[in-house]
């Protein structure tokens, strides 16, 4: 079994589309061992993205990012890292599969819906950063 840290970002927050999208975490399979709803400072999103702070879209990624509550979770399966990149579809909503979160829910390149950890230092790295151990279940 493996965990990775995943968001639903404030744009679907604000849509109220958080109840369906946690539906199709569950319906692929995940167990969700860590879950909390949290409005981040813009510090605690520049914190979280560091890894981006050169990037030209830096500013604009920590101020949505801190516009609203979002869903922080711990998310576990088989292969959860790839298995839940899959399940999200392509950072551009434009561009992902059909039946992916983002392409289904994402307005965006930048509003798009969801966030999951690409690799397991990330993942490691990520669900340290918002989740004390005893939060995990
Ligand atoms: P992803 O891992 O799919 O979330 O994508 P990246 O790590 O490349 O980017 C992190 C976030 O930055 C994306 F979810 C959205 C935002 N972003 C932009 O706003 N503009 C871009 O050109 C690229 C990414």
């Amino acid at each position: 079994m493996e965990r990775t840290f995943a968001i639903i970002k404030p744009d679907a927050v604000e849509r109220r589309l958080a109840g369906q999208i946690l539906a199709r975490i569950e319906k692929a399979g995940f167990t969700v061992r860590g879950m909390r709803l949290q409005h981040l400072s813009q510090a605690e999103a520049e914190g979280f993205y560091a890894v981006h702070r050169s990037r030209p879209f830096f500013g604009e990624l920590t101020a949505f990012m801190s516009s609203g509550p979002c869903v922080l979770l711990a998310l576990e399966a088989d292969g959860a890292i790839k298995k839940w990149r899959d399940t999200m579809g392509a950072t551009d909503p434009a561009k992902a599969d059909a039946g992916t979160l983002r392409k289904d829910f994402g307005e965006s390149i930048g509003r798009n819906a969801t966030h999951g950890s690409d690799a397991p230092e990330t993942a490691a790295f990520e669900l340290g950063y918002f989740f004390r151990g005893m939060e995990l279940l």
